[in-house]
């Protein structure tokens, strides 16, 4: 079975774990989203590919979510002693052997994708059907809009990182804006991958800076509705608020409420011009199934909070399976 996983980090490794666990036998291909890499010190920083290698590979730090386990910060304290900038993203003395080996197969002309296969070579030698794919091998980056008084324009663009790590998603977000979006193209295996799909599932990740951009590399978002594949999508919404991070203060950027139903009415019906067709409901936002219907989407309740990655299994399961029953009629026809 061939399954297609979109997700972003933190939350997606999640996710990921409990496909896995749904699917043992299963190969999976996950879209990771990039455009929270940034160039810091000289080094290309990919938060979301480097959480999800390090997590499925067993080294990531669950406290923290991201980074590396058994992680230490003495280069980082030096570059502090030099009063070298920025110092608001910690980047560990470990994590930062993985971006000296990125950054090296960069410069040498490697795309992102070769360079995302050899680092998960290492990490994810025990499980050879389990595949890490950038969404695009070309440069995209998420910067967020703020008020800026001291700017003529009264408004200044930060990077992504600089809005959530420096500044705690505090500001409010005036627009979001995908530097490089226009130019980048799927990563070849992220085609290859939708269109031998037997199954597409869109992890609960921040909708704006994870699932977001992924589907707005162009070309992207056409190979998965043309995908063989049910797409089945679950909210990372529960109740009116994120599980974690920050999508309550980035999805008023993009005119969509903080709310489960308004998300999978955003991704919208494969039928309508979207691209879901299901989307997985915490019991908690119940009620709101009915609008998610009348927007022509599949529609599925349960319990989506990710405990472990045997509960996240569990409500993978339910869903496709809700999916097939929702899907069958089509596909039979
Ligand atoms: N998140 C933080 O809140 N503070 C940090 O200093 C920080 C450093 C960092 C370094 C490498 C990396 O892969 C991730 C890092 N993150 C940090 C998390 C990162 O901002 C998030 O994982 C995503 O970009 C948002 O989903």
């Amino acid at each position: 079975m061939q399954i297609v996983v979109l997700a972003g980090g933190v939350g997606g490794s999640k996710f990921v774990q409990g496909v896995r666990r749904a699917y043992p036998a299963a190969e999976i291909t996950v879209v990771v989203n990039t455009a929270d890499d940034i160039t810091l010190h000289g080094l290309r920083i990919c938060p979301d590919l480097d959480t999800v290698m390090y997590t499925l590979g067993g080294g990531g730090d669950d406290g923290r979510g991201w980074g590396r386990l058994e992680e230490s910060w003495r280069v980082l304290a030096e570059l502090g002693a030099y009063g070298v900038e920025p110092s608001w993203f910690s980047i560990g003395d470990l994590d930062l052997g993985t971006h000296l080996v990125r950054t090296q197969m960069l410069s040498a002309g490697y795309p992102l994708s070769a360079v995302t296969e050899a680092l998960c070579a290492r990490w994810l030698a025990a499980d050879p059907q389990l595949h890490l794919v950038p969404m695009s091998d070309d440069r995209v980056e998420t910067h967020v809009v703020i008020a800026a008084p001291e700017e003529p324009s009264g408004r200044r663009a930060v990077h992504f990182q600089e809005y959530w790590v420096r500044l705690h998603a505090v500001p409010d977000a005036l627009e979001v804006v995908r530097v490089g979006i226009e130019d980048a193209r799927p990563a070849p295996a992220v085609l290859t991958a939708l269109a031998a799909a037997d199954l597409v599932l869109v992890a609960p990740s921040n909708p704006v800076v994870s699932i977001g951009p992924i589907l707005a590399v162009p070309g992207l978002r056409d190979a998965l509705r043309a995908s063989p594949a049910p797409v089945v999508g679950f909210a990372g919404i529960l109740g009116g608020a994120p599980v974690l991070g920050m999508a309550h203060r980035l999805l008023p950027a993009i005119g969509v409420a903080v709310d489960a139903a308004a998300v999978g009415r955003h991704y919208g019906a494969r039928a309508a011009d979207g691209v879901l067709d299901l989307w997985v409901l915490d019991q908690r936002d119940a009620d709101s199934a009915g609008s998610v219907a009348a927007a022509g989407l599949g529609v599925a309740v349960t319990d989506l909070v990710m405990r472990d990655a045997d509960a996240t299994a569990a409500f993978v399961r339910f869903a496709v399976d809700a999916g097939d029953a929702a899907t069958a009629p089509a596909r039979r026809g």
